[in-house]
């Protein structure tokens, strides 16, 4: 069986502290999308780790991590990661696999990213600027370079040739660069890269389930950074939901077991783009600092909001969830009283709990309803039984209005801050 876990909202909802709590139970990590626009963060035994393009699984000697062929890779990000990997002993060369036909980043993508966000002005997607949109697009216009294209004899004349195209939608642009150094240090990446395993990694994914193994999928980004259903055009490039790990490792529909949705209390988002239970307030600010709200990759702010069910639904039903887990419930220990947006008024006054379309050039009003807050610290509850009242009848309306169980609550950073329920 492959389990699929992935974020339910704009991403950052602690996928990166979860995979690593799950992954003892999974003998494979896979990531089926994104690139280093990702960033996981994982905290145990006092040391905190930011993981962009390897799998979550990397801490667990006896896990193999996948970068599967819907992933696009950086190989100059991905050789940094892996130096910076170099203090904890791990085998990576054994424990780590990358598809051949995964997409490569050159750094005229992250030129590109540059240039098209510039000249976007105002409306800007606020995108990372590590090259996604335009690796993706080359993709999509079958002219992009893949990581088994490295090991043939004509790489470079492919890479001259890509190059040719970007320098002229960069002058185009008139966008000033200079490549000298980051092509020197691509073609050194791509040295590196090639000591590490690059196979048809849709034959090893299905090789482990024919064997009766189980695989976690990893999502990156969030479901509302959908490439179809997010907030479009203020989306990553991918399919960020359940569907993008048939296509993104290779596997049949089928093949599908649990899919965990992950959610924060409260809602984050980083770049550009609708959001409608924002709190651009005092309150807000507070929730960013508790919660420490700041970019794992790029460091910007984000911008924070109450929870957003309308929302989450959407992503609920997209993903076909079957269990849920709910991120950063200490993050709201300090309210008095705790919002949920359960509708939104359109503009003609109707009420609806479903995803407008066009919520980019529409503003909805968010209807909340408003919980006691439980005020004090959760670091000593471990079982459900034990949490204040206030918590309960949280998460208790939350369930019976997701109808989907939530089974793992978050309580702090640290792989052992986690209530369980039973
Ligand atoms: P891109 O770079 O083309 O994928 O950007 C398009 C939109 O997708 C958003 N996006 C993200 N949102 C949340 N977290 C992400 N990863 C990093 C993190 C982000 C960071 O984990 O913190 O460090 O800033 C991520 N990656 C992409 C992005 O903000 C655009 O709205
Ligand atoms: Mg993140």
């Amino acid at each position: 069986m492959i389990d699929i876990l992935l974020g339910l909202q704009w991403g950052d909802e602690g996928k990166g502290k979860i995979v690593d709590v799950l992954a003892p139970d999974y003998q494979v990590v896979a990531r089926f999308q994104g690139g280093p626009n990702a960033g996981h963060t994982l905290e145990f035994d006092g040391i905190k780790h930011v993981l962009h393009q390897i799998p979550s699984g990397i801490f667990r000697a006896d896990c193999l991590n996948i970068i599967g062929n819907g992933v696009v890779l950086d190989p100059i990000v991905f050789r940094r990661e892996i130096e910076g990997l170099a203090k904890y002993n791990l085998d990576l060369r054994k424990n780590l696999i990358i598809s051949k036909k995964t997409a490569i980043i050159i750094p005229t993508h992250r030129l590109l990213d540059a240039a098209l966000e510039k000249a976007k002005g105002d409306s800007k997607i606020g995108s990372t600027l590590r090259g996604i949109g335009p690796a993706y697009s080359d993709k999509v216009a079958r002219q992009g370079l893949r990581l088994g294209d490295i090991l043939s004899p004509n790489f470079e004349d492919r890479y001259r040739s890509l190059l040719e195209k970007h320098k002229q939608v960069l002058d185009f642009h008139e966008f000033s660069y200079d490549l000298s150094e980051s092509e020197r240090e691509f073609f050194a990446a791509i040295e590196f890269l090639k000591e590490f395993t690059i196979l048809d990694s849709e034959y090893v994914v299905n090789d482990v389930l024919k064997k009766g193994q189980k695989i976690l999928a990893e999502g990156a980004q969030g479901s509302l950074l959908d490439i179809d259903f997010g907030s479009y055009p203020f989306v990553t490039s991918s399919n960020t939901t359940a569907a993008g790990v048939c296509s993104g490792l290779g596997v049949a529909p089928r093949q599908i077991g649990e899919v965990y949705g992950i959610f924060k209390a409260y809602c984050t988002r980083v770049g550009s783009g609708p959001f409608p239970t924002e709190l651009n307030d005092d309150l807000g600010e507070a929730i960013r600092q508790e919660g420490r709200e700041f970019g794992a990759t790029t460091g910007r702010p984000r911008r924070t909001g109450w929870l957003d069910l309308p929302a989450l639904k959407y992503s609920i039903m997209l993903n076909g969830v079957t269990q849920l887990i709910m991120m950063k419930v200490d993050v709201l220990n300090f309210l008095d009283e705790i919002n949920v947006c359960t509708h939104y008024k359109l503009p003609d006054g109707t009420l609806t709990d479903q995803m407008p379309f066009d919520l980019t050039d529409i503003t909805v009003e968010p209807i909340y309803k408003s919980f006691k807050g439980w005020k004090c610290s959760l670091a000593d509850f471990h079982t459900y039984n034990e949490i204040p009242s206030e918590l309960s009848d949280y998460i208790n309306y939350l369930e019976a209005e997701l109808d989907v169980p939530i089974s793992f609550i978050s309580t702090g950073p640290d792989r052992e801050a986690v209530i369980l329920r039973e």
